[in-house]
């Protein structure tokens, strides 16, 4: 990899852009008209005209011609207004990928090139070119969204070299001028590659900074880290914590872990028949949110520090919240709205105007479609075309797929098809395990694989959630990780289910080198499989009249023990009948966010500069090797009353212990605190506050080399909430 940046650092006019830790950028990468500012960690917003990045490989692209394979990809988010043309790749200024007008791409090189119609603006999406020369001529491979368009030959020989840069978002030829695109530019990245190239860019494991090499003793033979690893019944236990120590997280599952705190909003015909499961033959017209009001739910969730929030589409009675064109039990059958309601287009839309990602709970349970003789109803597997094309239907023809699917799996298809491909970006499906009031015996055996496989195509960048590869249910729905919380864990993938606990998910020990062993004779795999903690903000999942908010000390307890455990919370705060937040919930997040600001007011080691490594920057993406005690001073004495560790998880999770130590009076070192596992993140509660001005941590035990992004130390600010 030449280039590899999310934009973490910083660009001066004069030298360029200076990559965070963890980025790559070998040779230069510039603005086109100057300039510094840029989204840190999110892009370079060009405006269009002049516009643009200028990536000076190292390395010179060829002589009169490009005469080297390279590749080079761009995550970015049109704008829905571009110049024509405008450019999003260019290597060499002579082989392009470009916006050739509002509706229509075009790539190419020499004398050939091919359009295909230009992904929807508003959200991101990823362009590549992969150019190979041949002893004849060149081929140049194009991806968008990962997916493979047509390959072009050039009959008329290699690309010309008219510059030895690469451009992104413009031209790379100096004298080409106003070809500058209008977009966020969330990542560039260049490679230089021999033989053939393979496009696994984003769901290839989150680049790692610094030093990617796993320390002794483990013996990790010629093994790459990989976010999954094949293990046998007959391996020792030293090769199976060798490969534990070679898993890391996918960007997927890198960017999802990020979040820390998601939020689930129950809401559909329960709301108002006051159950917990439906039966699904409820009357839509039950329907009836008098106030909808999602903007009201984003700027809440948002101003209480949530990431992301998931909607129930569909619950396991099967009402939809949005017109699908493959059932008639949705919104569109209630009277609310004359029938032209949609809660999922109104949330999307509420959630993205306030910076909240999306998140779709699709029930694979389905009670409604039970009735209906879809669900299980003994259709065998067979190629299904999605989406099936129907009465009426105004969507364009292309981007047909085949899966293999039941007729069940098929109607789960086009509904997957239809939120992903008509409500904006998508970051995590969560499909759930619980078969709701389906009676025992009617089984339908779940398409996971072809659910999986149009997921992948449609929202590359989505986790698939608890029933799914990405993201692992803890285990319980009261807001508990365990102290212990490993990412990496060993699997069981069957054809039954396609991912399976190896150790069951109410287990204690689900990582430990002896859990891994003892569940080596049943695994198949070890995979990075890291734990969302569910838990609903009242006694019920869906609104219930009589029942209250959790106070803010159980909120409080239940940060502590899920984000501060190595997990992603996901809390559950369900609309009421109204179609809003209710207000008691409201106001308990409000002084649940107050107390979090409270207790974690500052990191007192901010600044500081611990011995033989770089200061304290509070930054996610910078990194410590740590390979002896990691000691801070404070500029002055002070009263801390936790600390807060995190590791670098993009170098996987290594640490098994560690303690964290005061320097007293007399110059020893007093314990303070201890931790088994850290992970992504590990917020410590001291027993009782401390004073001390030189504060220590040493990893007592660990896998492959521990890199920590967090040694913070905090004390909470006086007053209440
Ligand atoms: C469970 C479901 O049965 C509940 O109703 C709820 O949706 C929860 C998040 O998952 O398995």
């Amino acid at each position: 990899m030449v280039l590899d940046v999310g934009f973490g650092g910083s660009f001066t006019t004069r030298t360029g852009y200076t990559p965070a830790t963890g980025e790559v950028a070998a040779g230069r990468l510039t603005r086109r008209t100057g300039g510094e500012e840029h989204e840190i960690g999110a892009g370079v917003r060009l405006k269009g005209g002049e516009e643009g990045l200028t990536y000076h490989p190292a390395r010179p692209l060829g002589a009169a011609t490009v005469d080297h394979p390279i590749a080079v990809e761009a995550a970015y988010t049109p704008d829905p207004a571009q110049n024509a043309p405008a450019t999003i790749l260019s290597i060499g200024g002579g082989i392009w990928f470009r916006h050739r007008t509002a509706t229509e791409m075009e790539y190419g090189f020499a004398d050939v090139w091919a359009t295909v119609e230009a992904p929807e603006p508003g959200r991101e999406h990823t362009v590549a070119l992969a150019y190979e020369p041949t002893p004849t001529g060149a081929t140049l491979r194009a991806y968008l969204d990962g997916a493979p368009l047509p390959p072009l030959t050039s009959a008329g020989g290699r690309a010309p070299k008219l510059a030895d840069t690469i451009g992104l978002g413009n031209d790379a030829h100096p004298s080409s001028h106003g070809h500058g695109m209008k977009a966020l530019v969330s990542r560039a990245i260049a490679t230089a590659f021999t033989g053939a190239y393979a496009p696994a860019l984003l769901s290839a494991p989150a680049p790692a900074p610094n030093d990617p090499k796993p320390g002794p003793p483990l013996p990790t033979g010629d093994l790459e880290p990989s976010w999954r690893l094949p293990v046998s019944a007959a391996e020792d236990p030293a090769s199976l914590v060798a490969k534990a120590a070679m898993l890391r997280p996918s960007r997927r599952q890198y960017d999802w872990q990020r979040l820390e705190q998601t939020a689930f909003l129950h809401f559909g015909v329960n709301t108002f028949t006051g159950q917990e499961w439906g039966h699904g033959d409820e009357d839509p017209d039950l329907f009836q949110p008098t106030g909808l009001d999602t903007d009201q739910w984003a700027r809440e969730l948002k101003a209480a520090g949530f990431g992301l929030a998931i909607l129930t589409v569909k619950h396991h009675d099967g009402f939809v919240l949005y017109p699908s064109r493959y059932t008639g039990h949705t919104v569109a059958a209630s009277s609310w709205r004359d029938g032209r309601g949609d809660v999922l287009r109104a949330f999307t839309d509420s959630a993205r105007e306030h910076g909240l990602k999306v998140g779709v709970y699709i029930s694979p349970a389905d009670e409604n479609s039970y009735a209906r003789g879809v669900y299980a109803n003994g259709s065998p597997r067979s190629p299904r075309l999605i989406p099936t094309p129907v009465e009426g239907d105004t969507r364009p023809p292309a981007g047909t797929r085949t899966y293999e699917a039941t007729d069940y799996g098929a109607y789960m298809l086009n509904q997957l098809y239809e939120v992903l491909t008509e409500y904006g970006q998508v970051d995590e499906v969560w499909f759930d395990g619980s078969l709701g009031r389906i009676p025992p015996g009617k089984t339908e055996k779940y398409d996971f694989d072809s659910w999986y496989a149009l997921i992948r195509d449609l929202a590359p960048h989505a986790t698939i959630a608890v029933a799914g590869p990405d993201v692992r249910w803890v285990g319980n729905e009261g807001g508990l990780a365990r102290e212990n919380e490993w990412s990496p864990i060993p699997v069981r993938l069957t054809g039954e289910a396609l991912i399976d606990y190896a150790v069951l998910p109410g287990s204690p020990d689900t990582g430990s080198r002896t859990a891994v062993a003892e569940a080596a004779a049943t695994a198949t795999h070890l995979q990075w499989w890291p734990a969302e903690v569910d838990v609903s903000i009242r006694p019920g999942w869906f609104y219930h009249p009589g029942q209250r908010p959790k106070t803010v000390d159980q909120l409080m307890d239940i940060y502590l023990t899920s984000v501060g455990r190595n997990a992603v919370l996901l809390l559950n705060i369900p609309p009421d009948q109204e179609g809003r937040l209710p207000a008691p919930d409201v106001a308990r997040l409000r002084e649940w966010r107050a107390r979090l600001d409270r207790e974690f007011p500052f990191n007192l080691a901010t600044g500081a500069k611990p011995t033989g490594h770089p200061a304290v920057d509070g930054d996610q993406d910078t990194s410590w090797k740590v390979t002896g005690p990691l000691e801070i001073t404070l500029p002055t004495a002070h009263e801390v009353d936790k600390v807060v560790l995190a590791e670098d998880i993009r170098h996987g999770q290594q640490v098994e212990s560690a303690v964290v130590e005061v320097r007293q009076a007399d110059g020893t070192w007093h314990q303070i605190a201890a931790a088994g596992t850290i992970g992504y993140k590990r917020i410590l509660t001291l027993a009782e506050p401390v004073t001390g001005q030189e504060f220590r941590l040493r990893i007592t035990a660990h896998r492959a080399q521990p890199y920590l992004t967090h040694f913070a130390l905090y004390r909470t600010a006086p007053g209440r909430s």
